[in-house]
């Protein structure tokens, strides 16, 4: 039933939960919004987040990102320790949030960053060159998961998002540096090696290509029914708004098609508009086109600084519309699914 097949309960619990939001409409993410904000980075004594200073709620959906676990390094790439992060992963969790994780691994052929293209993904399946390397890494991704425990020593669940985007050809993973069976068999292997060998049962698998043109595109790369769990999208608005609401509309009808079909939940596992240069942009693009989609959530990427950041924060132009945003019965955030508001 799920791609893992030794599943826990907490992942059966979890997709129900997002099932169960996308009936009631969607629910907003955000990349790291307690580990760091515009002007601010987590203390360990404040809990904060840039959303909770504009709105007074959190998200509902909080994404994190493993990058550089891989080699045993404290921190993630952009500098969050990993220590920390599990912190803020129990308390998400606690107060009912629901936890996502991508993984910027770096290039395991030339040890250079993700967006390294040096051929890789065929030297560490299995046979291959670098398998053992690779073998390593995944061990200790596995020890990180199982590390995420609630105060009662249970397990937490986890949409687990890796190789994401790999029909963009900016990762070691993606298309054309990788051939589509060449990614299939990783994405099976990965998933072979965490949940039957390594004994990690706490992921829901989430598959997300970048922007599509149609849906020969999406499932190019799909490694099939049975080891997928949910479908994704990543979309960036990097054009006029008429272009990016005009792909936004036909990728989320494609994914709402495949979905459907294959009946599982599915989401818009990354989106936005770097620096928010739109003072209406949730409610006039993101909300105009992603309402009554049957989306479970939207997660937007991180706020970095000033230069790069993808949320309203105290001060931004983009503040007023946040809160009309925020304030849609249909647009999920904490208080919301916690029974506050519906
Ligand atoms: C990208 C940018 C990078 C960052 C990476 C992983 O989109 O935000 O600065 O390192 O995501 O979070």
């Amino acid at each position: 039933m799920f791609a893992d097949k030794n599943a826990l309960p907490q992942v059966k619990s979890l997709v129900e939960k997002i099932e169960r939001l996308a009936q009631l409409g969607y629910a907003f993410g955000h990349q790291d919004t307690t580990s760091y904000g515009i002007g601010w980075k987590n203390n360990g004594v404040v809990y904060r987040s840039d959303i909770y200073d504009v709105v007074g709620d959190y998200p509902v959906v909080y994404g994190f990102d493993i990058g550089q676990i891989e080699h045993g390094h404290l921190k993630n790439l952009d500098d969050v320790p990993f220590d920390d992060m599990r912190d803020l992963i129990k308390r998400a969790n606690l107060d009912g949030g629901i936890i996502t994780i991508s993984w910027h691994a770096d290039n395991p052929i030339s040890n250079k960053d993700s967006w390294d293209t040096t051929k890789a993904v065929s030297y560490i399946l299995k046979g291959g060159v670098a398998h053992d390397v690779y073998r390593g890494w995944l061990g200790r991704v596995a020890a990180f998961l199982k590390s995420l425990k609630d105060d009662f020593g249970a397990l937490i669940p986890v949409a687990f998002r890796p190789f994401h985007e790999m029909n963009g050809s900016w990762f070691w993973w993606g298309n054309p540096n990788c051939a589509p069976e060449d990614y299939q068999q990783l994405w099976r292997q990965t998933l072979a090696i965490l949940s039957d060998e390594l004994e990690v049962h706490n992921l829901v698998y989430v598959y997300s290509p970048n922007l599509i043109q149609n849906s020969d595109e999406y499932v190019l790369n799909y490694p099939g029914d049975n080891y997928v769990d949910m479908l994704g999208i990543d979309l960036y608005q990097h054009g006029s708004v008429v272009e990016f609401k005009n792909a936004l509309r036909l990728n989320l009808q494609i994914l709402k098609d495949i979905a459907t079909h294959k009946n599982k939940p599915y989401a818009l596992t990354e989106v936005g508009v770097d620096k928010i240069p739109i003072a209406k942009w949730w409610t006039s693009v993101l909300d105009e086109v992603v309402s009554g989609t049957g989306i479970a959530w939207v997660l937007l990427w991180r706020n970095h600084t000033p230069e790069h950041f993808f949320v309203s924060y105290l001060s931004h132009d983009s503040v007023p519309d946040f809160i009309v945003f925020n304030n849609k019965q249909h647009v999920l955030f904490l208080k919301d699914i916690n029974g506050i508001k519906v």
